[in-house]
């Protein structure tokens, strides 16, 4: 520990914290006994606390860093915009340089057809907005009983009330009385809990007919769309078996179902990739994108639209009634022009496909090995290491989320920063990350699960 001194403020803020600050998706009154980390400085890979304290990101801040912390030229490009023009809107046939420019250098590298963007500041305000443009789009073709979205238990897809409703995140929707009507779930394509004697590939199959199953149950006649992520991210790192998602193109194209793709996490390299759907050859209507657009330095979203709904929402006219103050913010666009220019510059998606992606994943495989490892999943710069209670059958813990957390904690006490999801460390490191700092993951996720294996006394 480091010491503390009477200039320090640190407790000032943690009793400040505790009284005015309602974090998300927290207890407040047990963080409030607890005191909150207070994160005052980053560099690359790794964070510092304001008591000294030095951590290696194994998140990149929530899934969004990508091009790492500490970039001076984004820091200047945003400088620069704020001198010569802080704000002005994307509405009333108005446009700023950086919203038109960005808007160029997405429709190039998104999927062919791709070509228009509506902005917004947040993942879930896209696609709160992706429902409510494709709600129009079927209204607009004569079709208004097309309403029903269908997506995914575990998947996560925002906190408003459309958002938390395409998610599949039971706890969420306990709170809100959600799902809204229209918007129902299927068994994601999670081999290692549903799979069961299914290989991965017979599985990848069976999950896609699930959607398949689930729109002849309600009639493909009021089916709207399809949302997926390419990999699940806060769901716990479901990655779909090979067979998944050409099998749900294909449902989607026959039962004429919008098909979406959440890139939130996925998109900007993550897998390998600039989107999850050029990895898992998928040809979305439309894609969610937010986090690694601006790697995380101002808050930016977008909406891309394919051809579908480029032809019915904007070349045949008329108004979209829906925007946000902050739709192509100058200064948040600046910041992802700066930021794709980094990434392409020092190809860092190449580097996540090619090599340190296929370096951090191999080392990570090492730890299957360990008695507490049931599997370690992933793809590019994204891994699960999921704990088993028993590696042949499978077996979850009992009181899903205990030894998660454990580990997670013998991680953050050497200084390693991961998520736990149920019983599964998530990862998701800048992918700016070393190979000497990989083998350092590694090494301190080993070390973890040791101390995680030492204290329970149950386990055989
Ligand atoms: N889609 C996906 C796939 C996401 O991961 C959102 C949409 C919503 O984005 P905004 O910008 O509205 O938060 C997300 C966000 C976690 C965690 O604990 C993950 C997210 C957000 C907060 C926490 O893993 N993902």
């Amino acid at each position: 520990m480091t010491q503390t001194t009477a200039n320090d403020p640190t407790p000032r803020w943690r009793e400040l914290d505790a009284r005015h600050h309602m974090h998300p998706f927290t207890d407040s009154r047990a963080l409030a006994g607890e005191g909150s980390r207070i994160v005052t400085r980053a560099d690359g890979v790794h964070f510092w606390d304001s008591e000294g304290n030095r951590f290696l990101d194994g998140m990149a801040g929530l899934w969004n860093v990508n091009v790492g912390y500490g970039r001076a030229s984004i820091a200047d490009a945003v400088h620069r915009q704020l001198l010569e023009l802080p704000f002005y809107n994307t509405f009333f046939k108005s446009a700023t340089p950086p919203s038109v420019e960005l808007s160029k250098i997405l429709a190039d590298l998104t999927p062919k057809g791709m070509d228009h963007v509506f902005y917004a500041s947040s993942g879930s305000e896209a696609n709160d907005t992706i429902v409510r443009m494709v709600r129009h789009y079927w209204n607009l073709k004569g079709r208004p009983e097309k309403k029903i979205f269908i997506s995914r238990e575990f998947a996560y897809h925002g906190s408003t009330m459309a958002s938390a409703s395409l998610g599949g995140m039971t706890a969420m929707h306990e709170q809100a009385d959600l799902p809204l009507p229209g918007f129902v779930h299927v068994t994601p394509p999670y081999w290692y809990r549903y799979g069961g004697e299914m290989s991965p590939a017979e599985f990848g199959l069976a999950a896609a007919r699930a959607v398949e199953e689930k729109i002849l149950d309600l009639g493909a006649e009021n089916i709207a769309a399809f949302i997926g992520e390419p990999v699940q991210g806060a769901g716990g790192v479901i990655v779909p078996p090979e067979t998944y998602w050409p099998e749900i193109q294909r449902i989607c194209r026959k039962h004429d179902v919008l098909l979406v793709t959440d890139e939130v996490i996925c998109g900007f390299g993550r897998t390998g990739d600039w989107f999850g759907a050029d990895t898992f050859g998928i040809e979305p209507d439309l894609m969610a994108i937010a986090k690694g657009l601006t790697s995380g330095y101002l808050p930016l979203s977008a909406v891309v639209l394919g051809e579908r709904l480029t032809e019915e929402l904007i070349d045949a006219g008329g108004e979209f009634n829906h925007g946000f103050t902050y739709s192509g913010h100058p200064a948040c666009c600046a910041a992802a022009i700066e930021n794709i220019r980094i990434m392409k510059d020092e190809n860092l998606i190449e580097r996540a496909r090619e090599s340190i992606g296929p370096y951090f994943q191999g080392r990570l495989r090492e730890l299957a090995d360990h008695p507490l490892v049931g599997e370690v999943r992933g793809i590019g710069m994204i891994a699960a290491v999921e704990l088993s209670m028993d590696k042949a059958t499978r077996r979850n813990f009992p009181n899903e989320g205990r030894v998660g957390i454990q580990c997670r904690d013998h991680c953050l006490s050497r200084g390693l920063m991961v998520r736990a999801v149920r019983d599964s460390l998530v990862l998701s490191p800048a992918l700016v990350l070393t190979r000497s700092q990989a083998d350092e993951i590694v090494e301190i996720l080993r070390a973890a699960l040791d101390s995680t294996l030492a204290e329970r006394g149950d386990r055989a």
